[in-house]
């Protein structure tokens, strides 16, 4: 095993080439819990690329933003202190709108519907990655979003002034647009804000409301089904270049299979997170026609100021989505 550094001075004097005599660790932060179905995939990821290379490339999976916390992760990879790592992409919308695509409420609420939006999207979100020095190798939907609260909402006018945790750009602006007051708020810190009452309503899937054991302070799930944002797994330039044909190849074939794999289970396991959120007391519904129209008029308020943000590039991916 060499450090870092070594790999990156090899690099540097073109002896990047990982091999099973100069084995590389890699250190793969991610953000969530190890039971969530992301890190569980990463972990296979991770074992995938490790048995591939002959241990070659050993990736080390860090969950729950225990190197890093969710925020820092992709800066972490860009600038490579960490090799590789995993982020939910809209957090950084504010860099890219590209990187919000998957967030725009209401423009695609099914699995098909975000893989079709992401396939219309991932060459131009592969190279704004490729500019800032890092390379895509899979990304994986969470389950369609919706909204958690304490009390009963019929309506938009019922969310004004509540504290609401936000993961992302999108989250704090239709926060924003409901008068509701955002706080962002990484899932690893979500029970304790929510018990400390630093937050008291959020959307998310199920699958977050599960980690964080949310029935212990709130009470409602409304299941908006708005939109499924990505986690994406991304490994530094400098570090990918540096491997050799074989270990690029592993990485980028264990990644295939874990986007499908991740996505099969994100499916499974839709309806399993609900039926637990309501085995543990939560009211389960969906939304009343009222709070549908007002969060649709917020997700058509958001798609125009998305489309003006992201400009042609992102009005050619939003017709070539609407094309298929
Ligand atoms: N869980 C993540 C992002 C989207 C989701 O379903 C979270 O709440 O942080």
């Amino acid at each position: 095993m060499k450090t870092m550094m070594g790999l990156m001075a090899a690099t540097a004097l073109g002896l990047g080439a990982a091999t099973a005599a100069n084995a590389e660790t890699w250190d793969m932060p991610m953000a969530y819990p190890a039971s969530n179905y992301h890190t569980e995939n990463g972990t296979k990821f991770a074992e995938c690329v490790t048995s591939a290379t002959d241990g070659a490339v050993e990736i080390v999976v860090h969950p729950n933003g225990s190197l890093f916390a969710g925020n820092d992760i992709k800066r972490a990879v860009q600038t490579g202190q960490a090799p590789i790592g995993e982020r939910l992409l809209s957090a950084h919308a504010n860099e890219n709108p590209l990187f919000g695509l998957d967030s725009i409420p209401f423009l695609a609420t099914s699995f098909d519907a975000s893989d079709k939006l992401w396939a219309a999207g991932i060459d131009d979100i592969k190279a704004a990655l490729a500019d800032q020095n890092l390379v895509y190798v899979y990304s994986v939907p969470w389950p369609p979003q919706g909204l958690y609260t304490k009390k009963e909402i019929n309506s938009a006018a019922d969310l004004k002034g509540i504290k609401f945790r936000a993961y992302n750009a999108a989250t704090a602006r239709i926060a924003e647009l409901a008068g509701m007051v955002p706080v962002q708020i990484e899932a690893a810190e979500l029970s304790q804000a929510l018990a400390t009452g630093v937050a008291e309503s959020f959307i998310s899937s199920g699958s977050t409301g599960v980690d964080s054991k949310v029935w212990e302070s709130l009470d409602h799930f409304y299941d908006v089904q708005a939109w499924l944002p990505r986690n994406v797994i991304f490994v530094n330039k400098d570090m990918f270049d540096g491997l050799d044909a074989a270990g690029q190849k592993a990485i980028m074939d264990c990644g295939a299979e874990a986007a499908t794999r991740g996505e099969d289970t994100a499916k499974s396991l839709t309806a399993g997170y609900l039926k637990t959120l309501a085995e543990n007391g939560m009211t389960v519904a969906a939304p009343s026609e009222q709070l549908k129209t007002d969060l649709e008029g917020y997700g058509e308020t958001m798609t125009t100021e998305w489309l003006s943000s992201a400009g042609d590039q992102g009005k050619a991916i939003i017709e070539a989505y609407k094309a298929n």
